[in-house]
C-alpha cells in the first residue's frame, strides 16, 4: 500500500523520510503528543503535532503515516504444518515505532480440535510466557486424523492475512484480512483483526465486571490492576481467552498466549488486539461444544487443581475482627445458630504491624490463638489466613532479612531491591522468576506452620502487585507523573510505550498502582513484560510450598490476581464488590467466565464487602452464594456485621440453604474432579455452567446470565432486584422438577415462568435426565461426609436418566484411593430400576458410608415395593400426587454394584 501511493501519487523521493507524508488522522489510533493541560499551540507549533479535541482520547496527538503491510515472503510446509515468512514492503515505520521484519508464522496442527499459529520476530527471540509458569499442552508427533479447521493464508508475494474456518461446514471463524487493520508488529504495539459476522456471541476477556456476553462497542484491557471493581474496566487478572459462539450453535475458542498489556476492542463486524509486547501466540479450539472448548483451552493452560473436599464448605471472613476472641465468638454464634460452617479466616488484622508470617501480640497472641486453631482442628474447621506479597524492609525482621540474603526480591532498574509500600510500610517484593523464591517463600509459610499456626490453607491478595503508591516509592509522586513523556520517540520505553492501554480508562501510565515496567525480575525479565503473570507464579509457589509443608495434603490457595494456568494451584474470589444488587448480579457472569478460564472454584464476597449490607440484601446473597463453588461471607473494616446470625431471619435462610448445599456437596465434587480430569473415558466439566453450555442450540440462552446451572442436572434463578418476590425464570426444553417441592415446573421447557420466590427461598431445578448424588447434610462437611449417601432421581420424559459420583478421601495430592461410580436409570410405566457400575477404582475405600435413600422423580404408573439387588426394601412410599417414590434404609454397599428396581 505504501509502495503503491509512493509510486502513484510520485512521493518517491519523500517516502524515505519518517515524517514526510504524515498527516493528521483524527479518526485513526491516536499517540499521545501533548501531557494533562497542554494547550493548542505548544501542540502544533512547538512539537508540530495534531490537535482535535474529542473526549476519551488524546487532544494532542502525532501525526501519522499511511500503514505499511505485510506480505508473504516465504511457503514452507513442514510435518504437523506450514511455515510462512512475511515482510514489509517498503518503509518499516508505522504509527507506534518501526514494524518488525521479516516475521515468522508458524502454523501447527496440534490435534483435530486444536490449531496453533504463532507470529514472531524470525531474527530475535522476543519476551514469551515461560511454559513452566502458564504450560501449552502436549504438542504431538504425527499430523491430526481429521482437524476441525481448515487454515488459509495469503500466498507469497500477496499482502498477509489468514483465515480459519469450521471443515464442516465452511464458516469463517477468524479471519485477519481487514484491510483497514492489517497486521502491524513493532516492538511495542503489535495488532491483529478478525472480521466477525455481528451476529456471534463473544464471552471471556476478563477480569472485568460485565455481562456474560460481550457487548460490541467496547474495549477490554488487560491488565492486572487493584480496584474496587468499576463496570467495564480492567481488574484483577488477565485472561486473554474468548469463546465465539454463533447462532448455529457452534462454539470456538480464541486464546492469545501473551502476557503482556493489550487492549481488545470488540466492534460490531471485528475484534482487534492491540498488544504492547510479546509475540502474537494464538490458539484456536474447535469446539464444536461450548463445554468442548473450554476443555480444549484446559488442555493447553493446564486442568484445575482438586480442592480439599471442605474448601466446598461454607467459608466466613472479614476485614477488621478486632481479637482472637472476636473469632471465636463467631465460631461459637455459627454453631449456636446451626449455621454450617467449615473455615473460619482471618484478613490482615492478625499480623503484627502488617507484616506477613507474624500474629500480633496483644490481640491475636500466639497462646490463644494456638488454642484457637486447636479448638477448629478439634470440631473439624479448619483456619485460613491471608498473607500479601509485600515484605516490610525492616532489618531485623526474618522474611526480610532471609529474603536479602538469598537475593530474591524484586530489583529496580539499577539493580537496588525495588521498594513499594503497602500494609506494612515501605516493602519489598518476592521475584518468583528467582527460582530461590519458591524455596524462600517455603522456609517462610514452614517457619509459620511449625512456630505459630498449623493453618489449613492461605489467601493471597494484593499480587496484582498492588502498590500504594504509583511505581518506586521514593520521594513524594511529581506532578509529572500525570505527563506521559512526549519525546520518548520510538525506541523502547517500558515506562512510556507509544500505545497507551486503557489502563482504568484513562490510557493512564502503566505503574499506577503498582511497579515501574523497568523493574528487574530474575533473568533480566522486566515488569512491563511479567507484570500480569505476578498473582499466578505467587500461586504455584504458594501451593506447593503448603503441600510439601502440610505433608501431601493438597493445597487450598485462594488468589485475587490470575491468569491462564491459575487454575491449576488457586482458587479465586472476586475482589472488592460492593454490598449492591448489581453486584449481587455481576457475581454471576463473574462466576461463570472463571469456569471458562479454568478456575472453577470461584465465587463473590457474599452479602458485599464495601458498604453495609441489609437484611434483605443478604438474605437474597446467602441464597445465590450458596450455589457458588467457592462460598465465602466476606466484608470490609468498619462496615456493618453481616455474618448470616446477624438476623434471624437471614440465619433461617442460611440454614436452609447450605443445608442444601451441603446435602449436594457429593455432586459438586464429582463436578471439580471431573473438571480436574483430562479428557478420558471420565468426562471432564465446568463446575457451574452458562445455560448454553447445556443448551447451545436455544439461542434464548445465549444471553442468559442471571441464572446458571451446576453440572447439567441443576438450574439455579435467584431473585437480585431489591423489592422482588418473584423470578422470571427460563426453562430450556426438558423437564424440570422445583429441588425443594419436587413439583413438576414443566415437562417441556423452552418457557419463561413468573415464579413466587419469597424473602427465604431461591429458585433451583434439577433437570429431568439426571441423577444428583448426595449426603445427609451437617454443620461441617465432615459431619456430613460421615453420613448416608442419597440419590435423586430426575427421570426425563422417556424415563430415564443418569449420573455419577466421585469418593476418595478428599484430602490427599495423590489419592491412591478413589472410586467413580456411574448410575443409570431407566423405567417404563410403574416399573423401573437405577443401576450402579463402577466406572474406575483404584485402591480399597473402606468404611464408606453406605447408600441409604434413593427419591425417584417423575415415577410413572403407581409402583407399590422396591428391591435391593433382589432384596425388599422395607422403606417404602409412593406419593401419588406427585409422583415421587421415596425409598429409604437401603444400606446399598456402593463400592460394588448395585441394582435397585421398583414395581
Ligand atoms: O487494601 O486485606 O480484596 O478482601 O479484606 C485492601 C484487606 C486489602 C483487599 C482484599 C480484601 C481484604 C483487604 N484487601
Amino acid at each position: 500500500m505504501v509502495e503503491m501511493l509512493c509510486g502513484v501519487l510520485l512521493l518517491v523521493v519523500l517516502c524515505g523520510d519518517l515524517t514526510a507524508g504524515q498527516t493528521c488522522q483524527a479518526n485513526a489510533l491516536r499517540r499521545d503528543c501533548g501531557y494533562f493541560g497542554i494547550q493548542e499551540p505548544e501542540c502544533v507549533q512547538t512539537k508540530g503535532c495534531c490537535w482535535t479535541p474529542t473526549e476519551g482520547q488524546p487532544w494532542c496527538y502525532y501525526k501519522t503515516s499511511p500503514l505499511s503491510v505485510y506480505h508473504v515472503d516465504a511457503v514452507m510446509p513442514n510435518k504437523l504444518g506450514t511455515k510462512i515468512t512475511l515482510k514489509v514492503s517498503g518503509s518499516t515505520s508505522s504509527q507506534f515505532g518501526d514494524l518488525i521484519s521479516p516475521l515468522t508464522m508458524d502454523i501447527t496442527m496440534e490435534s483435530d480440535e486444536r490449531l496453533h499459529v504463532k507470529i514472531h520476530d524470525s531474527n530475535k527471540q522476543r519476551w514469551e510466557i515461560p511454559t513452566d509458569v502458564s504450560p501449552i499442552g502436549s504438542v504431538p508427533s504425527s499430523h491430526p486424523a481429521n482437524p476441525l479447521y481448515k487454515i488459509t493464508t495469503a500466498k507469497k508475494g500477496e499482502p498477509f492475512y489468514f483465515a480459519v474456518t469450521r471443515a464442516s461446514d465452511g464458516e469463517v471463524l477468524f479471519n485477519t484480512s481487514h484491510s483497514d487493520q492489517p497486521l502491524q508488529f513493532a516492538d511495542q504495539y503489535l495488532t491483529l483483526s478478525t472480521t466477525l459476522p455481528g451476529t456471534e456471541s463473544i464471552y471471556g476477556l476478563g477480569e472485568h465486571k460485565v455481562a456474560l456476553q460481550l457487548k460490541r462497542g467496547q474495549t477490554f484491557t488487560l491488565w492486572n490492576f487493584d480496584t474496587a471493581t468499576p463496570p467495564n474496566l480492567n481488574l484483577y487478572g488477565s485472561h486473554p481467552f474468548y469463546m465465539d459462539l454463533r447462532q448455529s450453535g457452534k462454539a470456538h475458542g480464541v486464546y492469545l498466549r501473551n502476557s503482556n498489556g493489550m487492549d481488545v476492542v470488540y466492534g460490531n463486524n471485528f475484534l482487534t488486539y492491540r498488544v504492547i509486547g510479546g509475540v502474537l501466540d494464538f490458539y484456536f479450539f474447535l469446539g464444536p461444544t461450548p463445554e468442548g472448548v473450554v476443555q480444549q483451552y484446559q488442555e493447553v493452560i493446564g486442568r484445575p487443581h482438586l480442592p480439599p473436599y471442605w474448601a466446598l464448605g461454607f467459608h466466613q471472613c472479614r476485614y477488621g475482627y478486632p481479637n482472637v476472641e472476636a473469632l471465636s465468638d463467631v465460631v461459637t454464634k455459627y454453631a449456636a445458630n446451626k449455621i454450617p460452617l467449615d473455615t473460619m479466616w482471618t484478613d490482615i488484622d492478625y499480623m503484627d504491624g502488617y507484616k506477613d508470617f507474624t500474629l500480633d501480640p496483644n490481640n491475636y497472641p500466639l497462646s490463644k490463638m494456638t488454642q484457637f486453631v486447636e479448638d477448629l482442628h478439634n470440631r473439624s474447621l479448619q483456619y485460613v489466613v491471608i498473607v500479601d506479597p509485600g515484605i516490610k524492609v525492616d532489618h531485623g525482621y526474618k522474611p526480610y532479612d532471609d529474603g536479602i540474603s538469598k537475593g530474591v526480591f524484586v530489583k529496580d532498574k539499577n539493580g537496588n531491591v525495588f521498594t513499594g509500600k503497602v500494609w506494612p510500610g515501605v516493602t519489598a517484593f518476592p521475584d518468583f522468576f528467582n527460582p530461590m523464591a519458591a524455596v524462600y517463600w517455603k522456609d517462610q509459610i514452614s517457619t509459620f506452620y511449625s512456630t505459630l499456626l498449623k493453618l489449613d490453607g492461605l489467601w493471597i491478595d494484593m499480587n496484582e502487585i498492588s502498590n500504594f503508591c504509583n511505581g518506586q516509592c521514593s520521594g513524594s509522586s511529581h506532578p509529572e507523573e500525570l505527563r506521559r513523556s512526549v519525546d520518548d520517540g520510538l525506541k523502547f520505553d517500558p515506562n512510556n510505550p507509544p500505545y497507551n492501554i486503557n489502563n482504568q480508562g484513562t490510557s493512564t501510565k502503566l505503574n499506577i498502582k503498582t511497579l515501574d515496567m523497568d523493574a528487574l525480575h530474575h533473568g533480566g525479565v522486566m515488569e512491563y513484560n511479567s507484570h500480569n503473570l505476578f498473582g499466578l507464579m505467587e500461586s504455584i509457589a504458594t501451593c506447593s510450598a503448603l503441600e510439601s509443608v502440610r505433608e501431601g495434603k493438597r493445597c487450598f490457595v485462594l488468589s485475587r490476581s490470575t491468569f491462564p494456568g491459575s487454575g491449576a494451584h488457586t482458587g479465586h474470589w472476586t475482589g472488592d464488590n460492593h454490598a449492591s444488587y448489581d453486584d449481587l448480579y455481576y457475581s454471576i457472569p463473574e462466576m461463570l467466565s472463571f469456569q471458562m478460564y479454568g478456575i472453577p472454584l470461584v465465587g463473590s464476597d457474599i452479602c458485599g464487602f464495601n458498604g453495609d449490607t441489609t437484611e434483605e440484601l443478604c438474605s437474597r446473597w446467602m441464597e445465590l452464594g450458596a450455589f457458588y463453588p467457592f462460598s465465602r461471607n466476606h466484608n470490609v473494616k468498619g462496615a456493618k456485621p453481616q455474618e448470616p446470625y446477624e438476623w434471624s431471619s437471614v440465619a433461617a435462610i442460611s440454614r436452609k440453604m447450605l443445608g442444601l448445599r451441603y446435602s449436594i456437596l457429593p455432586y459438586y465434587y464429582t463436578l471439580f474432579y471431573k473438571a480436574s480430569r483430562p479428557v478420558t473415558t471420565i468426562p471432564s466439566a465446568t463446575v457451574t455452567r452458562p445455560l448454553f453450555f447445556e443448551f447451545p442450540t436455544d439461542n434464548n440462552t445465549h444471553s442468559i446470565d442471571r441464572q446458571f446451572m451446576v453440572g447439567s442436572g441443576l438450574l439455579v434463578s435467584p431473585v437480585l432486584e431489591q423489592g422482588s418476590t418473584t423470578v422470571k425464570a427460563y426453562f430450556p426444553a426438558g423437564k424440570w422438577y422445583d429441588v425443594f417441592t419436587d413439583q413438576v415446573a414443566t415437562t417441556s421447557g423452552g418457557t419463561t415462568a413468573t415464579l413466587d420466590t419469597p424473602i427465604d427461598h431461591i429458585q433451583v431445578h434439577v433437570r429431568g435426565g439426571s441423577i444428583i448424588p448426595g449426603k445427609g447434610t451437617g454443620l461441617t462437611t465432615y459431619d456430613s461426609r460421615n453420613t448416608d449417601s442419597t440419590l435423586v432421581v430426575a427421570l426425563d420424559n422417556n424415563g430415564k436418566a443418569s449420573g455419577d459420583l466421585y469418593i476418595d478421601d478428599g484430602e490427599t495430592v495423590s489419592t491412591s484411593q478413589w472410586m467413580f461410580l456411574t448410575f443409570n436409570a431407566t423405567s417404563s410405566g410403574s416399573s423401573g430400576q437405577v443401576i450402579s457400575d463402577i466406572a474406575g477404582q483404584a485402591g480399597d475405600l473402606l468404611k464408606i458410608p453406605p447408600l441409604g435413600v434413593v427419591k425417584v422423580l417423575g415415577v410413572g404408573g403407581s409402583p407399590s415395593k422396591a428391591s435391593y439387588n433382589g432384596a425388599a426394601i422395607s422403606g417404602f412410599q409412593f406419593n401419588t400426587t406427585n409422583n415421587v417414590l421415596l425409598l429409604t434404609g437401603i444400606n446399598a454397599d456402593l463400592t460394588s454394584s448395585f441394582k435397585i428396581t421398583w414395581e
